[in-house]
Protein backbone atom coordinates (compact mmCIF):
# COMPACT_ATOMS: atom_id res chain seq x y z
CA UNK A 1 0.00 0.00 0.00
CA UNK A 2 1.19 3.65 -0.86
CA UNK A 3 0.73 6.33 1.66
CA UNK A 4 -1.03 10.16 0.99
CA UNK A 5 2.60 11.28 0.56
CA UNK A 6 4.35 9.09 -1.57
CA UNK A 7 1.21 9.03 -3.98
CA UNK A 8 1.29 12.69 -3.58
CA UNK A 9 5.43 12.42 -4.75
CA UNK A 10 4.24 10.43 -7.14
CA UNK A 11 1.37 12.53 -8.83
CA UNK A 12 3.86 15.89 -8.78
CA UNK A 13 6.14 14.15 -11.40
CA UNK A 14 3.49 14.63 -14.06
CA UNK A 15 3.09 17.69 -15.55
CA UNK A 16 -0.29 18.82 -13.81
CA UNK A 17 -1.39 22.34 -12.67
CA UNK A 18 -3.08 23.16 -9.16
CA UNK A 19 -2.62 21.90 -5.83
CA UNK A 20 -3.09 18.06 -5.15
CA UNK A 21 -6.05 16.92 -2.80
CA UNK A 22 -6.08 13.17 -2.68
CA UNK A 23 -5.76 10.36 -4.34
CA UNK A 24 -8.72 7.49 -3.63
CA UNK A 25 -8.02 3.84 -5.03
CA UNK A 26 -10.37 3.54 -7.99
CA UNK A 27 -12.32 0.92 -9.90
CA UNK A 28 -12.02 -2.72 -9.73
CA UNK A 29 -9.09 -4.00 -12.57
CA UNK A 30 -7.82 -7.64 -11.51
CA UNK A 31 -4.32 -6.36 -12.96
CA UNK A 32 -2.92 -2.48 -11.84
CA UNK A 33 -3.13 -0.24 -9.04
CA UNK A 34 -5.54 2.51 -10.08
CA UNK A 35 -6.19 5.54 -8.57
CA UNK A 36 -8.76 8.85 -8.81
CA UNK A 37 -6.19 11.93 -7.98
CA UNK A 38 -8.39 15.39 -6.81
CA UNK A 39 -6.37 18.85 -8.00
CA UNK A 40 -7.64 22.25 -6.79
CA UNK A 41 -6.94 23.75 -9.70
CA UNK A 42 -7.46 27.80 -8.94
CA UNK A 43 -10.71 26.89 -7.66
CA UNK A 44 -11.83 24.47 -9.51
CA UNK A 45 -11.67 20.71 -8.59
CA UNK A 46 -10.39 18.59 -11.22
CA UNK A 47 -9.65 14.45 -11.32
CA UNK A 48 -7.37 12.55 -13.06
CA UNK A 49 -6.01 8.70 -12.92
CA UNK A 50 -3.22 8.08 -11.82
CA UNK A 51 -1.93 3.64 -12.48
CA UNK A 52 0.89 1.59 -11.13
CA UNK A 53 1.52 -0.79 -13.94
CA UNK A 54 2.13 -4.30 -12.69
CA UNK A 55 5.12 -4.84 -14.22
CA UNK A 56 5.15 -8.46 -12.75
CA UNK A 57 2.45 -9.13 -15.73
CA UNK A 58 3.50 -6.54 -18.18
CA UNK A 59 7.77 -7.07 -17.86
CA UNK A 60 8.49 -4.21 -20.87
CA UNK A 61 6.36 -1.34 -19.34
CA UNK A 62 8.43 1.27 -21.60
CA UNK A 63 6.63 -1.21 -24.50
CA UNK A 64 3.53 -0.85 -22.90
CA UNK A 65 3.68 2.93 -22.78
CA UNK A 66 4.95 3.13 -26.75
CA UNK A 67 2.17 1.06 -27.30
CA UNK A 68 -0.32 3.10 -25.43
CA UNK A 69 1.28 6.49 -27.36
CA UNK A 70 1.11 5.77 -30.54
CA UNK A 71 -2.35 4.18 -30.33
CA UNK A 72 -3.71 6.81 -28.00
CA UNK A 73 -2.34 9.83 -30.58
CA UNK A 74 -4.12 7.85 -33.39
CA UNK A 75 -7.53 8.09 -32.12
CA UNK A 76 -6.98 11.35 -31.27
CA UNK A 77 -6.40 12.08 -34.52
CA UNK A 78 -9.45 10.35 -35.48
CA UNK A 79 -11.75 11.65 -32.93
CA UNK A 80 -10.66 15.15 -33.51
CA UNK A 81 -11.76 14.84 -37.32
CA UNK A 82 -15.22 14.24 -36.07
CA UNK A 83 -15.04 15.85 -33.07
CA UNK A 84 -18.09 18.27 -33.86
CA UNK A 85 -20.41 15.54 -33.78
CA UNK A 86 -19.50 13.22 -31.57
CA UNK A 87 -18.57 12.90 -27.64
CA UNK A 88 -16.07 10.17 -28.03
CA UNK A 89 -12.94 10.53 -26.46
CA UNK A 90 -9.50 8.50 -26.08
CA UNK A 91 -7.31 7.54 -23.26
CA UNK A 92 -4.90 10.81 -22.80
CA UNK A 93 -1.74 10.45 -21.50
CA UNK A 94 0.02 12.82 -18.86
CA UNK A 95 3.62 13.30 -19.56
CA UNK A 96 6.30 14.35 -17.09
CA UNK A 97 7.79 17.44 -16.12
CA UNK A 98 10.68 14.97 -18.14
CA UNK A 99 8.39 14.36 -21.03
CA UNK A 100 8.34 11.07 -20.49
CA UNK A 101 4.90 9.16 -20.32
CA UNK A 102 5.60 6.96 -17.45
CA UNK A 103 7.66 7.35 -14.00
CA UNK A 104 9.39 4.90 -12.16
CA UNK A 105 9.15 5.74 -7.72
CA UNK A 106 11.59 4.70 -5.34
CA UNK A 107 10.17 1.25 -4.64
CA UNK A 108 10.88 0.59 -8.55
CA UNK A 109 7.22 0.11 -9.30
CA UNK A 110 6.35 2.19 -12.90
CA UNK A 111 3.08 4.95 -12.95
CA UNK A 112 1.48 6.78 -15.82
CA UNK A 113 -1.26 9.06 -15.41
CA UNK A 114 -4.00 9.84 -17.92
CA UNK A 115 -7.16 12.85 -17.63
CA UNK A 116 -9.81 11.40 -15.95
CA UNK A 117 -12.97 11.19 -18.40
CA UNK A 118 -15.95 12.90 -16.33
CA UNK A 119 -19.47 12.17 -16.34
CA UNK A 120 -19.11 8.46 -17.44
CA UNK A 121 -18.33 4.97 -15.85
CA UNK A 122 -18.11 1.51 -16.02
CA UNK A 123 -20.24 -1.67 -15.28
CA UNK A 124 -18.76 -4.36 -13.70
CA UNK A 125 -22.39 -5.72 -15.01
CA UNK A 126 -24.15 -4.52 -18.03
CA UNK A 127 -27.54 -3.46 -17.01
CA UNK A 128 -29.52 -3.61 -20.44
CA UNK A 129 -29.35 -4.65 -23.55
CA UNK A 130 -28.54 -1.08 -25.47
CA UNK A 131 -25.27 -0.88 -22.68
CA UNK A 132 -24.14 -3.83 -24.53
CA UNK A 133 -24.86 -2.30 -27.91
CA UNK A 134 -23.14 0.86 -27.56
CA UNK A 135 -20.27 -0.72 -25.52
CA UNK A 136 -20.18 -3.09 -28.52
CA UNK A 137 -20.00 -0.66 -30.95
CA UNK A 138 -17.35 1.12 -29.30
CA UNK A 139 -15.12 -1.74 -29.28
CA UNK A 140 -15.38 -2.55 -33.08
CA UNK A 141 -15.08 0.83 -33.95
CA UNK A 142 -11.95 0.87 -31.76
CA UNK A 143 -10.79 -1.78 -34.46
CA UNK A 144 -11.63 0.18 -37.40
CA UNK A 145 -9.87 3.11 -36.23
CA UNK A 146 -6.71 1.47 -35.96
CA UNK A 147 -6.80 -0.17 -39.12
CA UNK A 148 -4.61 2.14 -40.34
CA UNK A 149 -2.23 2.61 -37.41
CA UNK A 150 1.15 3.61 -39.16
CA UNK A 151 4.54 2.70 -38.03
CA UNK A 152 5.83 -1.07 -37.24
CA UNK A 153 3.99 -3.83 -35.93
CA UNK A 154 3.02 -2.94 -32.27
CA UNK A 155 4.65 -4.81 -29.14
CA UNK A 156 3.26 -8.19 -27.95
CA UNK A 157 2.84 -6.61 -24.49
CA UNK A 158 2.06 -10.22 -23.26
CA UNK A 159 2.88 -12.90 -25.63
CA UNK A 160 0.74 -15.50 -26.53
CA UNK A 161 -2.22 -13.70 -24.36
CA UNK A 162 -5.03 -15.51 -26.31
CA UNK A 163 -3.30 -18.58 -27.62
CA UNK A 164 -5.67 -20.64 -25.65
CA UNK A 165 -3.59 -24.02 -26.11
CA UNK A 166 -0.98 -22.75 -24.41
CA UNK A 167 -3.00 -21.66 -22.02
CA UNK A 168 -4.48 -25.12 -22.09
CA UNK A 169 0.15 -26.35 -21.25
CA UNK A 170 -0.18 -24.18 -18.63
CA UNK A 171 -2.41 -25.24 -16.92
CA UNK A 172 -1.64 -29.12 -17.68
CA UNK A 173 1.95 -27.38 -16.29
CA UNK A 174 -0.06 -26.22 -12.89
CA UNK A 175 -1.59 -29.11 -11.92
CA UNK A 176 1.52 -31.55 -12.80
CA UNK A 177 3.59 -28.91 -9.47
CA UNK A 178 0.62 -28.75 -7.87
CA UNK A 179 2.49 -25.35 -5.97
CA UNK A 180 -0.59 -24.79 -3.85
CA UNK A 181 -1.66 -28.45 -3.29
CA UNK A 182 -5.20 -27.42 -4.51
CA UNK A 183 -5.14 -30.01 -7.33
CA UNK A 184 -7.28 -32.77 -6.07
CA UNK A 185 -10.20 -30.15 -5.62
CA UNK A 186 -10.89 -29.57 -9.26
CA UNK A 187 -10.68 -32.76 -10.84
CA UNK A 188 -14.45 -32.12 -12.18
CA UNK A 189 -13.31 -28.02 -13.73
CA UNK A 190 -10.15 -30.02 -15.45
CA UNK A 191 -12.30 -32.95 -16.80
CA UNK A 192 -14.68 -30.24 -18.34
CA UNK A 193 -12.16 -28.46 -19.74
CA UNK A 194 -10.29 -30.87 -21.37
CA UNK A 195 -12.86 -32.58 -22.62
CA UNK A 196 -12.59 -29.21 -24.53
CA UNK A 197 -9.45 -29.15 -25.49
CA UNK A 198 -9.32 -29.91 -29.05
CA UNK A 199 -11.94 -26.61 -30.02
CA UNK A 200 -9.19 -24.23 -28.48
CA UNK A 201 -7.04 -24.50 -31.63
CA UNK A 202 -9.88 -23.65 -33.89
CA UNK A 203 -8.92 -20.17 -34.74
CA UNK A 204 -5.27 -20.39 -34.71
CA UNK A 205 -5.99 -22.74 -37.67
CA UNK A 206 -7.95 -20.33 -39.40
CA UNK A 207 -5.58 -17.68 -38.82
CA UNK A 208 -2.85 -19.90 -39.88
CA UNK A 209 -4.58 -21.12 -42.62
CA UNK A 210 -4.92 -17.33 -44.09
CA UNK A 211 -8.86 -16.92 -43.26
CA UNK A 212 -8.76 -14.88 -40.23
CA UNK A 213 -6.12 -12.20 -40.35
CA UNK A 214 -4.06 -10.71 -37.82
CA UNK A 215 -5.31 -7.10 -36.45
CA UNK A 216 -4.75 -4.57 -33.97
CA UNK A 217 -6.78 -5.65 -31.42
CA UNK A 218 -7.76 -4.72 -27.46
CA UNK A 219 -7.40 -7.88 -26.32
CA UNK A 220 -9.27 -7.21 -22.98
CA UNK A 221 -12.46 -6.00 -23.92
CA UNK A 222 -14.22 -6.91 -20.85
CA UNK A 223 -17.27 -4.61 -20.32
CA UNK A 224 -15.66 -2.89 -17.38
CA UNK A 225 -13.14 -1.73 -20.03
CA UNK A 226 -15.25 1.11 -21.52
CA UNK A 227 -16.72 4.24 -20.31
CA UNK A 228 -20.23 5.20 -20.93
CA UNK A 229 -21.64 7.85 -20.76
CA UNK A 230 -23.83 9.15 -18.15
CA UNK A 231 -26.43 11.34 -20.47
CA UNK A 232 -26.60 9.65 -23.51
CA UNK A 233 -25.38 6.11 -22.84
CA UNK A 234 -23.00 5.99 -25.60
CA UNK A 235 -19.72 3.80 -25.35
CA UNK A 236 -17.47 6.90 -25.04
CA UNK A 237 -14.04 5.77 -24.20
CA UNK A 238 -11.99 2.55 -24.73
CA UNK A 239 -9.84 2.37 -21.46
CA UNK A 240 -7.17 0.15 -20.42
CA UNK A 241 -5.28 0.02 -23.42
CA UNK A 242 -2.51 -2.84 -21.89
CA UNK A 243 -2.86 -5.65 -24.21
CA UNK A 244 -3.47 -3.69 -27.71
CA UNK A 245 -1.24 -5.75 -30.03
CA UNK A 246 -1.81 -7.81 -32.35
CA UNK A 247 -4.37 -10.27 -32.09
CA UNK A 248 -7.65 -11.26 -33.76
CA UNK A 249 -10.68 -9.07 -34.23
CA UNK A 250 -12.80 -12.68 -32.66
CA UNK A 251 -11.07 -12.46 -29.35
CA UNK A 252 -12.47 -8.98 -29.06
CA UNK A 253 -16.07 -9.80 -29.59
CA UNK A 254 -15.45 -12.79 -27.56
CA UNK A 255 -14.33 -11.63 -24.92
CA UNK A 256 -17.30 -9.16 -24.82
CA UNK A 257 -19.82 -12.07 -24.82
CA UNK A 258 -18.10 -13.77 -21.99
CA UNK A 259 -18.24 -10.47 -19.49
CA UNK A 260 -20.99 -8.50 -21.25
CA UNK A 261 -23.89 -11.22 -21.15
CA UNK A 262 -24.23 -12.77 -17.41
CA UNK A 263 -26.82 -10.96 -15.31
CA UNK A 264 -24.19 -11.58 -12.43
CA UNK A 265 -20.11 -10.41 -11.55
CA UNK A 266 -17.38 -12.53 -12.55
CA UNK A 267 -16.87 -14.25 -9.30
CA UNK A 268 -20.87 -14.48 -8.38
CA UNK A 269 -21.01 -18.19 -6.25
CA UNK A 270 -24.64 -18.66 -7.09
CA UNK A 271 -24.28 -20.10 -10.27
CA UNK A 272 -28.02 -19.80 -11.06
CA UNK A 273 -27.84 -16.14 -11.26
CA UNK A 274 -24.84 -16.96 -13.85
CA UNK A 275 -25.56 -17.84 -17.66
CA UNK A 276 -25.74 -15.72 -20.79
CA UNK A 277 -28.86 -13.66 -21.40
CA UNK A 278 -29.76 -13.61 -25.06
CA UNK A 279 -30.83 -10.61 -25.69
CA UNK A 280 -27.79 -9.10 -24.48
CA UNK A 281 -25.73 -11.39 -26.34
CA UNK A 282 -28.11 -9.89 -29.43
CA UNK A 283 -27.36 -6.63 -28.48
CA UNK A 284 -23.07 -7.02 -28.32
CA UNK A 285 -23.49 -8.84 -31.69
CA UNK A 286 -25.60 -6.07 -33.71
CA UNK A 287 -23.60 -3.60 -31.88
CA UNK A 288 -20.15 -5.34 -33.11
CA UNK A 289 -21.46 -5.62 -36.59
CA UNK A 290 -22.59 -2.07 -36.79
CA UNK A 291 -18.79 -0.55 -36.69
CA UNK A 292 -17.20 -4.18 -37.65
CA UNK A 293 -19.48 -5.72 -39.74
CA UNK A 294 -18.38 -3.52 -42.80
CA UNK A 295 -14.20 -5.27 -42.66
CA UNK A 296 -15.18 -8.80 -41.38
CA UNK A 297 -14.48 -11.68 -43.16
CA UNK A 298 -16.67 -14.45 -43.93
CA UNK A 299 -14.72 -16.72 -41.66
CA UNK A 300 -14.84 -13.96 -39.05
CA UNK A 301 -18.50 -13.52 -39.35
CA UNK A 302 -19.03 -17.22 -39.55
CA UNK A 303 -17.11 -17.26 -36.10
CA UNK A 304 -18.82 -15.12 -34.02
CA UNK A 305 -20.82 -17.06 -31.86
CA UNK A 306 -18.02 -19.46 -30.88
CA UNK A 307 -15.60 -17.29 -29.89
CA UNK A 308 -17.56 -15.92 -26.93
CA UNK A 309 -17.12 -19.61 -25.91
CA UNK A 310 -13.49 -19.70 -26.61
CA UNK A 311 -12.39 -17.06 -24.65
CA UNK A 312 -14.76 -17.48 -21.42
CA UNK A 313 -13.13 -20.81 -21.66
CA UNK A 314 -9.70 -19.44 -22.32
CA UNK A 315 -10.29 -16.97 -18.68
CA UNK A 316 -11.82 -20.15 -17.13
CA UNK A 317 -8.19 -21.78 -17.81
CA UNK A 318 -6.74 -19.06 -16.61
CA UNK A 319 -8.10 -18.59 -13.35
CA UNK A 320 -7.93 -22.26 -12.21
CA UNK A 321 -4.18 -22.25 -13.50
CA UNK A 322 -3.93 -19.01 -11.15
CA UNK A 323 -5.62 -20.74 -8.50
CA UNK A 324 -3.39 -23.88 -8.73
CA UNK A 325 -0.42 -21.56 -8.71
CA UNK A 326 -1.48 -20.38 -5.62
CA UNK A 327 -3.18 -17.30 -6.59
CA UNK A 328 0.26 -14.89 -8.32
CA UNK A 329 -1.47 -13.36 -11.01
CA UNK A 330 -5.23 -11.73 -10.75
CA UNK A 331 -5.81 -9.96 -8.05
CA UNK A 332 -8.38 -11.82 -5.07
CA UNK A 333 -9.93 -11.03 -1.96
CA UNK A 334 -11.05 -14.41 -0.65
CA UNK A 335 -8.96 -17.98 -0.58
CA UNK A 336 -10.88 -19.29 -3.06
CA UNK A 337 -11.61 -16.65 -5.85
CA UNK A 338 -9.87 -17.86 -8.80
CA UNK A 339 -11.86 -20.69 -8.34
CA UNK A 340 -15.09 -18.79 -7.46
CA UNK A 341 -14.00 -17.19 -11.12
CA UNK A 342 -13.48 -20.60 -12.44
CA UNK A 343 -16.62 -22.12 -11.74
CA UNK A 344 -18.90 -18.87 -12.73
CA UNK A 345 -16.51 -18.48 -16.20
CA UNK A 346 -17.66 -22.68 -17.17
CA UNK A 347 -21.15 -22.22 -16.16
CA UNK A 348 -21.05 -19.53 -18.84
CA UNK A 349 -19.63 -21.61 -21.12
CA UNK A 350 -22.28 -24.32 -20.55
CA UNK A 351 -24.73 -21.90 -21.20
CA UNK A 352 -23.28 -20.35 -24.09
CA UNK A 353 -23.19 -24.10 -25.30
CA UNK A 354 -26.96 -24.71 -24.59
CA UNK A 355 -28.05 -21.63 -26.85
CA UNK A 356 -25.53 -22.19 -29.66
CA UNK A 357 -28.27 -23.13 -32.19
CA UNK A 358 -29.75 -20.15 -31.84
CA UNK A 359 -26.58 -17.82 -32.12
CA UNK A 360 -26.21 -19.51 -35.43
CA UNK A 361 -29.55 -18.70 -36.32
CA UNK A 362 -29.25 -14.95 -35.44
CA UNK A 363 -26.29 -14.95 -37.29
CA UNK A 364 -27.78 -16.93 -40.62
CA UNK A 365 -30.73 -13.93 -40.82
CA UNK A 366 -28.12 -10.94 -40.31
P1 LIG B 1 -6.95 -2.54 -14.79
O1 LIG B 1 -5.91 -2.84 -15.82
O2 LIG B 1 -6.49 -2.80 -13.44
O3 LIG B 1 -8.25 -3.18 -15.13
P2 LIG B 1 -8.09 -0.04 -15.84
O4 LIG B 1 -7.21 0.74 -16.75
O5 LIG B 1 -9.17 -0.83 -16.46
O6 LIG B 1 -7.16 -0.94 -14.87
O7 LIG B 1 -8.69 0.99 -14.80
C1 LIG B 1 -9.47 0.56 -13.69
C2 LIG B 1 -10.76 1.35 -13.60
O8 LIG B 1 -10.47 2.75 -13.43
C3 LIG B 1 -11.63 1.29 -14.84
O9 LIG B 1 -12.49 0.18 -14.83
C4 LIG B 1 -12.39 2.61 -14.80
O10 LIG B 1 -13.53 2.50 -13.97
C5 LIG B 1 -11.41 3.56 -14.12
N1 LIG B 1 -10.68 4.41 -15.08
C6 LIG B 1 -9.50 4.13 -15.67
N2 LIG B 1 -9.09 5.14 -16.46
C7 LIG B 1 -10.03 6.11 -16.37
C8 LIG B 1 -10.19 7.43 -16.94
N3 LIG B 1 -9.26 7.96 -17.75
N4 LIG B 1 -11.30 8.12 -16.63
C9 LIG B 1 -12.21 7.61 -15.79
N5 LIG B 1 -12.12 6.39 -15.21
C10 LIG B 1 -11.05 5.65 -15.49
C1 LIG C 1 -7.83 -8.88 -16.35
O1 LIG C 1 -7.08 -5.80 -16.13
P1 LIG C 1 -8.49 -6.28 -16.17
O2 LIG C 1 -9.07 -6.50 -14.83
O3 LIG C 1 -9.30 -5.40 -17.06
C2 LIG C 1 -7.01 -9.60 -17.43
C3 LIG C 1 -7.92 -10.05 -18.56
C4 LIG C 1 -8.99 -10.98 -18.01
C5 LIG C 1 -9.76 -10.25 -16.92
C6 LIG C 1 -10.76 -11.16 -16.26
C7 LIG C 1 -3.73 -8.15 -18.58
O4 LIG C 1 -8.41 -7.73 -16.91
O5 LIG C 1 -7.16 -10.73 -19.53
O6 LIG C 1 -9.88 -11.37 -19.03
O7 LIG C 1 -8.84 -9.76 -15.89
N1 LIG C 1 -5.98 -8.70 -17.93
C8 LIG C 1 -4.71 -9.14 -18.08
O8 LIG C 1 -11.60 -10.40 -15.46
O9 LIG C 1 -4.37 -10.29 -17.83
MG1 LIG D 1 -9.56 -2.89 -16.64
Amino acid sequence: MYTQDELRDIASKFVIYGDFLVAVPFGSGHINDTYQLTYDQGGVRLHYTMQRINHAVFHHPEQVMENMDRVTRHLLNKIHAERIETKKRTLRLLRTYTNQPCVQDHRGNYWRAYVFVENARSYDVLENPKQAYMAAQAFGDFQCNLVDLPGPRLHETIPNFHNTPKRVEALEAAIKSDKAGRARQVRHEIDFIMKRREETEKLLKLNAEGSIPERITHNDTKVNNILIDDLTGEGICVIDLDTVMPGLALYDFGDMVRAGTSAAEEDEVNLEKVGMRFEMYEALFRGFLSSAGGFLTPAERENLPFAGKLITLETAIRFLTDYLEGDVYFKTRRPHHNLDRCRNQLKIVESIESQMNEMKKLLKQA
